[in-house]
């Protein structure tokens, strides 16, 4: 199913003003028995949780999902970093084109492996514009994709990729500066893209202070992902 319930929910959040907070669970770093106490350290203004990673092994997505939903109700949406984390377990599945880059298998390559799957599971799609941007250091997702992020300037190739994945079916743009960047998007880049677009901005990568959190929110951020923060200080907020 392309959109449904669960793309619509977040719709309504965004259009009474609530800014989304989604907490990144990577089934490599977090196993089962770490889940109940990783979700009672988290923020309140937690809304959703992001499962996946760029090198998880088959069915630890799955079963990290379904830990998740055992303590806690709030919507889950597999973020994966490969065809195989596709679990029917979770409520939405992002589905990713890495726009920022010119390799075919992160373009086509990996969806269409993913393709029969998400069909089959019946899982919510929702279509999704990712584009890595330079964070101050190398990224994972820059190594495994093979594809070097875009810079920080100029802003417009930005925009102009945002722009030509909303046109090509795109339901939200991810600005993504890689896990643990040392500089997350900044709040022209965000601004910038928030004000051509007419689609949420997801924004992750870096964030790891309030202050940083409300300066990605204030520049236009619909969702803001955190992930490392958690995983290595506990409870940032
Ligand atoms: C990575 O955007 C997410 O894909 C979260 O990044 O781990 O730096 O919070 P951090």
């Amino acid at each position: 199913m392309i959109l449904g319930p669960q793309y619509n929910q977040w719709l309504a959040l965004l259009s009474n003003d609530q800014k989304c907070l989604a907490v990144l669970i990577d089934p490599e770093k977090t196993t089962v028995e770490m889940v109940p106490e990783l979700l009672r350290r988290l923020p309140e203004q937690t809304t959703h949780f992001f499962v996946g990673g760029s090198t998880v092994p088959p069915d630890a997505a799955h079963d990290l999902v379904l830990a998740i939903k055992q303590w806690s109700s709030k919507p889950v949406w597999l973020f994966p970093g490969k065809h195989d984390q596709v679990t029917s377990a979770a409520d939405a599945l992002l589905f990713l084109s890495l726009l920022s880059g010119d390799n075919p298998e992160y373009l086509i390559g990996q969806q269409t492996k993913a393709a029969i799957s998400v069909k089959a599971c019946g899982i919510e799609v929702i279509p999704t514009a990712y584009l890595l941007i330079d964070g101050g250091r190398p990224s994972t997702v820059a190594r495994v994709s093979q594809t070097s992020p875009l810079p920080i300037t100029p802003i417009l190739p930005i925009v102009e990729r945002a722009l030509a994945g909303m046109f090509m079916g795109a339901h939200c743009v991810y600005l993504e500066a890689g896990s643990g960047a040392s500089s997350p998007v900044s709040g022209d880049i965000i601004k910038a893209v928030k004000n051509t677009l007419d689609i949420p901005v997801i924004v992750g990568g870096g964030i790891r202070t309030e202050q940083q959190l409300n300066q990605a929110y204030a520049a236009g951020a619909d969702l803001i992902v955190m992930g490392t923060v958690f995983e290595k200080t506990g409870k940032a907020l």
